[in-house]
């Protein structure tokens, strides 16, 4: 099988975009008919390529991101981008790639398959290469080992973290993401662990920690070095993919090509993008990404941190704007997603006024592990007037969300009930 050395569709249609918007700020392509969206979405598209040299604009507020970021879509948050809720509506049980979030702490960075080259090496492996002589797999070996297809989302373990303050009143330091930093995706790739078998693994192994081939990453004045995370091996070799295929195409740029790591349930940061190496090692590893990050520190915690993080915890979100409207005395139906990293939402009860009644939603999927379910509910609002939705999932794990999340500084796996702001005109 002949694999394309880039995403076919989108990379064609995105140095066409470039390509057009070249000529018509040079004058030479006529601009009648383009809508101020279309615009943005161009422009939003060039700022992350060098075409332009000089002529970077002012409204590409998210440099590092390679696709298209229409607002109707998105959120820019720094260097990420949040996928808005009412968006998801009648999109299917999968995040299309084009809405599906990202979170960089650089740039993305736009590799080319054929140079790819992914490097295995540490004391975990027999004969212990080291870094300078590693086991090495290229694209093509990757895509000729069994492959194994998964659904399961992403989603970023500081996903809510804005309503720890918005909700609680809490201080807590990140990115202020509402609950768009969750995408839902069918992965294809390979096992990890039938790679780390073919490169030799040693009874020793303990840890293994891929690394990225993004930019090496700087955060207060220190250099922190290439995004890198260790996964103990029994976690490895259990349901963790090297994937190829996003949704039925190449992995996007922004996601992770030519290969990501994924790790179902777990917190995002474990599923490395773009991997570049991965070392394999006899004793336990360590890397900022599970000491200073990705911890739970405050006054519920240890003094020194609790452990590194691992699953994400049990959230809703309507499929609705923020301040939707509804006219009283017609019936809508309310959707929404529910889902967990202990298990599969079995059960979700909505309330649409504020908490003082309760209903369980009709269930749209089957239930099932490192996936949502889809859910939906009929209401009839009687009179005007400002209320909150809010939705509450339980797992097959029986964790039900709480009304309050136990703050932690960093903010990270906000798992209590959102209220959601709607008014009834
Ligand atoms: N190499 C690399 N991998 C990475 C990151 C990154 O910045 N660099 N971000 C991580 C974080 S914090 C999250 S939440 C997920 C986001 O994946 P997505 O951008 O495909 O949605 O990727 C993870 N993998
Ligand atoms: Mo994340």
């Amino acid at each position: 099988m002949s694999v394309p050395a880039a995403p076919p569709g989108r990379h064609d249609e995105t140095d066409y975009d470039r390509r057009r918007l070249r000529q018509w700020l040079a004058g030479e392509a006529r601009a009648d008919g383009v809508t101020r969206r279309r615009l943005l979405t161009l422009l939003a598209a060039t700022a992350a390529g060098t075409a332009l040299g000089g002529t970077r604009t002012a409204r590409a507020a998210v440099p590092g991101i390679v696709k298209p970021l229409p607002p109707e879509w998105f959120i820019e948050r720094g260097t990420n981008a949040e996928t808005r809720w009412d968006a998801l509506r009648g999109t299917g049980h999968h995040t299309p790639n084009e809405l599906f979030f990202v979170r960089n702490h650089t740039a993305t960075p736009v590799l080319d398959a054929d140079d790819w080259r992914l490097r295995l090496w540490g004391s975990g492996l027999r004969g212990t290469p080291g870094e300078d002589r590693p086991v090495e797999f290229g694209y093509d070996d990757l895509r000729a080992l069994p492959a194994v297809t998964r659904t399961a989302f992403v989603e970023c373990a500081g996903n809510g973290r804005s309503f720890y303050t918005t909700q609680q009143g809490d201080t807590v330091t990140g990115t202020a993401w509402t609950l768009g930093a969750i995408g839902v995706a069918r992965w294809r790739g390979v096992r990890l662990g039938d790679v780390l078998r073919r490169a030799g693994l040693s009874r020793n192994a303990v840890d293994v920690q891929p690394r990225g081939l993004d930019a090496e990453y700087v955060s207060g004045g220190e250099n922190l070095g290439r995004v890198r995370r260790p996964l103990p091996l029994v976690k490895a070799l259990d349901d963790v993919l090297l994937a190829y295929e996003m949704n039925g195409e190449p992995l996007p740029y922004d996601h992770g090509y030519p290969v990501r790591v994924l790790v179902p349930s777990w917190v995002g940061i474990a599923s490395i993008k773009w991997v570049g190496d991965i070392e394999v090692s006899a004793q336990p590893l360590y890397s900022p990404w599970n000491t200073t990050f990705y911890r739970l520190f405050g006054s519920a915690y240890p003094e020194d941190g609790s452990a590194p993080l691992t699953r994400q915890v049990t959230k809703s979100a309507f499929e609705l704007a923020g301040g939707a409207t509804f006219t009283a005395g017609s019936t809508h139906v309310l959707h929404g997603r529910s889902w967990s990293g202990a298990g599969a939402v079995a059960r979700v009860d909505v309330s649409t006024d504020d908490g003082a009644h309760w209903r369980p939603a009709r269930l749209h999927d089957r239930p099932r592990a490192d996936t949502w379910t889809r859910w939906s509910l009929n209401w009839r609002p009687d009179a005007p007037g400002a209320t909150h939705l809010l939705a509450r999932a339980t797992d097959t794990a029986d964790r039900t969300q709480p009304d309050i999340a136990v703050p932690n500084a960093l903010g990270y796996l906000f798992d209590a009930v959102v209220r959601h702001p709607v008014s009834v005109v």
